[in-house]
C-alpha cells in the first residue's frame, strides 16, 4: 500500500470539478485518508515546489496556486503514486490522454487541474507538509 498527495488545484475547484476528479479515484476503488478545502500559502508553495522554485514560470504557478482555494487529499491504494500520475495524465494538456483527468478538462499547461506526488520519496515529503500524522486515517 501507498499513500499519495493529490491536490485538486484552484482551477478544478472554480470549475466545479471537485467531485468529479473525487469520483474517478473513487470508483478506482482508492482510499480517501485525508481531505480537506483550503488556500495555499506562499510558505508552503515554496516548499511544495522547492524544485521549481528558480525555474521562469514559477511567478505565475505560484500566484496561481496561491491564489484561491484548493483540495488535498491523501489517497492510498496497490501503487497509488504511479497509478494517480496515470489517471492525471501528462503534464502538458495537449500530450495528456483522453481518459486522463487533464485529456479530458485541461486547455493550458498551468491550469492542469491536478497535482500528484511524481514518486514515493515524494509523497512522503509532500504529505508531510500537507498533513499532520493525526489527520490521516
Ligand atoms: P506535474 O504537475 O505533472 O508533476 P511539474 O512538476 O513538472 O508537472 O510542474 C509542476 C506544475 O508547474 C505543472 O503542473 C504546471 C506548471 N508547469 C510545468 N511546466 C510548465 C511550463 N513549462 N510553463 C508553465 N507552467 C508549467
Ligand atoms: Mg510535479
Amino acid at each position: 500500500m501507498e499513500t499519495t498527495l493529490v491536490l485538486i488545484k484552484p482551477d478544478a475547484v472554480k470549475r466545479r470539478l471537485i467531485g468529479e476528479i473525487v469520483k474517478r479515484f473513487e470508483a478506482k476503488n482508492l482510499t480517501i485518508r485525508a481531505m480537506k478545502l483550503m488556500k495555499m500559502s506562499s510558505e508552503l508553495a515554496d516548499k511544495h515546489y522547492a524544485e521549481h522554485v528558480q525555474k521562469g514560470f514559477y511567478g505565475e504557478l505560484k500566484a496561481f496556486m496561491t491564489g484561491s482555494p484548493l483540495v488535498a487529499l491523501a489517497v492510498a491504494g496497490p501503487d497509488a503514486v504511479n497509478l494517480v500520475r496515470k489517471m492525471m495524465g501528462a503534464t502538458k494538456p495537449a500530450d495528456s490522454a483522453p481518459g486522463t483527468i487533464r485529456g479530458d478538462f485541461a486547455l493550458i499547461v498551468t491550469e492542469n487541474l491536478v497535482h500528484g506526488s511524481d514518486s514515493l520519496d515524494s509523497a512522503k515529503r509532500e504529505l508531510a507538509l500537507w498533513f499532520r500524522e493525526d489527520e490521516l486515517v
